[in-house]
């Protein structure tokens, strides 16, 4: 197993009920390591942009305005297998598929409203990193 970055997102629903804490708990009692961490509005340019894989799906415009609805927690998390790691401790996209003690089975409110982003591959996890953070804001 190798040292991994991924890339992760607190979505508005989890900042909106004053979660970063609890998740960021999760992240680091499994393992996780923050190594950069910005909270920020995004605007409807970058949530496009960041999410374009998905423009063909009958969800991208509600998933876009969804994100844009409240401030987000944008994060570098570092440690051994990271991305698969994460999206472990995330758990499945919809909360009622999501495996006991996951982020998204305990604070998800909906399919949409799941709480967090994470990275589906590494190659992924390098392009989402690069969107939203500079090298010199990652401390390793
Ligand atoms: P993931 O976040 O688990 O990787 P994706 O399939 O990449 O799931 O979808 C991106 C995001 O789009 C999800 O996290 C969720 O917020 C939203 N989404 C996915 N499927 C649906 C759906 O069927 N209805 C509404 N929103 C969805
Ligand atoms: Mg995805």
């Amino acid at each position: 197993m190798a040292i991994e970055r991924t890339f992760s997102i607190i979505k508005p629903d989890a900042t909106k009920r004053n979660l970063t804490g609890a998740i960021n708990a999760r992240l680091e009692e499994n393992g996780l390591r923050i190594v950069a961490q910005k909270r920020i509005q995004m605007t409807e340019t970058q949530a496009k942009k960041f999410y374009e894989v998905h423009a063909a799906r009958p969800f991208y415009g509600e998933l876009v305005s969804f994100m844009i609805s409240g401030p987000v927690v944008v994060q570098v998390l570092e440690g051994e297998n990271a991305v698969l790691k994460n999206r472990e401790i995330m758990g499945a996209t919809n909360p009622n598929d999501a495996a006991a003690g996951t982020i998204r089975k305990d604070f998800a409110e909906s399919i949409e409203a799941n709480s967090v982003h994470g990275s589906d591959s590494l190659e992924n996890a390098a392009i989402e990193i690069a969107y939203f953070f500079s090298g010199t804001e990652i401390i390793g």
